[in-house]
């Protein structure tokens, strides 16, 4: 390969190397090396650790109200409590019927996630997990992140410690990667609209791994930060992940400007995100996996993330979270039976996966043949007619 510099070919000896990246390395990356250069680095680490397997899962999405407290800018999903009769509340019942309208259905996984209100508190949010369990005992519960957690503890008055404790034992499996913003306060102040800290968020995550837990993490960038701040973020969760081990997967999100208080802003380009893709897989060398979320990321950029680091689309999901649909996703109504999802990673060569929520693997989908296969014939990638 050519470089531009000597710092180039130096970041990729330690790449090669499995070796660290500083932050001022990273902060080159972003600021000057070419996608193609990125795209080598990133694929080489992916390719060793993962070769061509790309895994899924196949979950659904419990949102229990659309209906927040909080004031975030960059939110499309939340309605003020002042116009709550525009949102959604469901009660426990309708919660319980969502997730029995899944039964006999091949799903390994529940989502759970929504906006922040009082009624729902440690008390009902332990009852509502613990009946799931009940009802279905294998059913993988990811459920809420730091910013209720931080909440509904204060609440109830007790520590972060104690209820992270009661949450494990009311049968909640792992935590999903939501809230995370951006940590550094200079630009979480502007955006997270009172809700829990970068510290809060990195200490929640700290006690469910000391449990024995997992988690994922998030970074919602292409709004208001600079790379400074990204890579603040990156190095928050990279120290983090040294003390723990409990992240499974770093999931950064692209900031979508539909319906928000942040419409002003325009979005990150395609190549904007594939290099954040590719340096986020070459800086966290401590994570296993990096997830494209194709509900928000849109079907063509998650098969070309494929190509920058990522190893993971997330799920087959149905219709089920509206998070991107009214930030103004492309992805309208994001469903994707196992067969479309299965061969856009296909398309692109790579190897699908079904895996559960800890990466076991379920189904090796690399030769499998579907009845009805009209499209499939190889590793092609012609555009899809119907
Ligand atoms: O925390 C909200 C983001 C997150 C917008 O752990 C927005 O497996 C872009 O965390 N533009 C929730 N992003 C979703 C989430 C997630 C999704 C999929 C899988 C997992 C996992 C976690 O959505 C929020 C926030 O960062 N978000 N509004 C918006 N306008
Ligand atoms: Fe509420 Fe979450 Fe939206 Fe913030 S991002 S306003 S906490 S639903």
């Amino acid at each position: 390969m050519e470089y531009k510099s000597a710092l180039e070919e130096s970041i990729h000896a330690k790449v090669t190397a499995e070796e660290r990246i500083t932050d001022e390395e990273a902060l080159y990356l972003f600021n000057s090396a070419s996608l193609s250069y990125l795209g080598v680095l990133a694929n080489e680490i992916r390719e060793k650790r993962h070769g061509n397997n790309t895994y899924f899962n196949k979950n659904f999405h419990l949102e229990p109200t659309n209906v927040c407290l909080y004031t975030c800018t960059f939110c499309s999903y939340s309605r003020l409590i002042k116009k709550r009769e525009e949102g959604w509340e469901y009660s426990m019942d309708e919660m319980l019927d969502i997730v029995k309208s899944y039964d006999g259905k091949d799903v390994t996984e529940v989502h759970i996630v929504g906006g922040v209100l009082p009624q729902y508190d440690l008390k009902f949010y332990t009852e509502l997990f613990s009946s799931i369990k009940k009802h279905r005992p294998e059913l993988h519960v990811k459920a809420l992140t730091p910013v209720e957690y931080h909440y509904i503890f204060k609440k109830a008055k007790v520590s972060y410690e104690e209820g992270m404790r009661q949450i494990k034992e009311s049968g909640v499996d792992s935590m999903p990667g939501g809230g995370a913003e951006i940590f550094h306060a200079e630009i979480r102040d502007q955006i997270a609209g009172g809700k829990c800290s970068g510290e809060e968020w990195l200490r929640i995550h700290e006690i469910w791994h000391e449990l024995g837990q997992r988690s994922n993490a998030t970074m919602l960038y292409g709004h208001i930060e600079n790379y400074e701040h990204r890579i603040d973020h990156l190095s928050k969760l990279r120290q983090l992940q040294d003390k723990t081990g409990g992240f499974q997967t770093f999931i950064p999100l692209k900031f979508r400007n539909k319906n928000n208080q942040l419409s002003h802003l325009s979005e990150s380009t395609v190549i904007e995100d594939l290099k954040n893709y590719a340096i986020s897989r070459i800086y966290l060398d401590n994570f296993d996996h990096i997830k494209a979320y194709w509900p928000m990321i849109g079907r063509d950029t998650a098969q070309l993330s494929l190509s920058f680091g990522v190893d993971d689309l997330d799920g087959t999901i149905d219709d089920t979270t509206k998070i991107y649909t009214m930030a103004g996703s492309e992805e309208q109504s994001p469903t994707l039976t196992t067969q479309e999802l299965v061969q856009m990673i296909r398309r692109v060569g790579r190897k699908p996966i079904e895996r559960d929520t800890l990466y076991n693997v379920m189904t090796d989908f690399t030769d499998h043949e579907f009845e009805d296969d009209k499209y499939y014939k190889g590793y092609i990638s012609l555009p899809v007619s119907n």
